[in-house]
């Protein structure tokens, strides 16, 4: 998979990319990973990327040019499958759009800064708007990070253990279940019985209804989302 990412602020993604799964990722070359200056698209001598916005209203909005020009160099290169803007008004984020994304090949990621982008941009240059929740970041920078990790994270050879991706909380709108490791009793602290019983049919079980019960309680929105689902079928 080739994902570009587009910014006004590249140092901050240096981080998230660097360390642990993603880096390997990037290594084994499963991903690439291409970050992009929007800076260095501006065609003014300053190399500004903003301006006031028409009418009056409060705060700079980044111009058209430059994204188009670093957008339109890049689909020269590449068919893009998605190209999305990270905005708090877009479509909420969550495992089902990472599941659809972990399939493509090439993706763009556009992320956004003061009052936004122009319109035009959203109107004319991008396939898909995503928000990450409904909280307000001062940039959409976090935002790809997070789509990145959440979308790499499922692309085969990526995790050791390649089940793992396939069990993990959300996948079946059910939270996982409890997990333990050594010691089996830490200052009285006990890790469930069954768990130690090496009955595996009993443990899975066990498992399921964890994960059954975990979800109603923590999170009914989901756990009803099940029943529907269910009456449906
Ligand atoms: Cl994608 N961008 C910004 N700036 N704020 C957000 C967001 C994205 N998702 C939630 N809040």
């Amino acid at each position: 998979m080739n994902i570009d990412i587009l910014t006004i602020l590249p140092d901050i993604l240096d981080g998230p990319f660097s360390q642990s799964i993603l880096k390997r990722a990037i290594e084994k070359k499963i991903v690439t990973l291409k970050i992009h200056n929007i800076r260095n698209y501006s065609t003014n001598k300053h190399r500004t990327v903003d301006d006031y916005a028409f009418g009056g209203e409060a705060g700079m909005v980044l111009a058209i040019e430059p994204i188009d020009r670093l957008i339109s160099k890049l689909k020269a290169e590449n068919q893009y499958d998605e190209i999305i803007y990270l905005t708090p008004d877009g479509e909420r984020f969550n495992q089902q759009i990472a599941n659809q994304l972990s399939v493509k090949e090439n993706i763009m990621l556009l992320c956004g800064h003061y009052k936004g982008v122009d319109q035009r941009v959203r109107d004319h240059l991008i396939t898909k708007e995503i928000s990450i929740g409904d909280y307000v970041l001062t940039g959409g920078e976090l935002a790809a990070a997070i789509l990145v990790d959440a979308i790499v994270r499922l692309i085969p050879g990526v995790l050791s253990d390649e089940t793992s991706a396939l069990t993990d909380s959300f996948q079946d709108n059910l939270l996982a279940p409890p997990s333990y490791t050594r010691p089996a009793d830490y200052k009285g602290w006990k890790v469930p019985d069954i768990l130690l019983s090496g009955n595996h049919d009993e443990i899975d079980v066990w498992r399921m209804k964890q994960s059954v019960e975990r979800t109603e309680k923590l999170r009914p929105d989901l756990f009803s989302k099940n029943i529907k689902k269910k009456q449906t079928e």
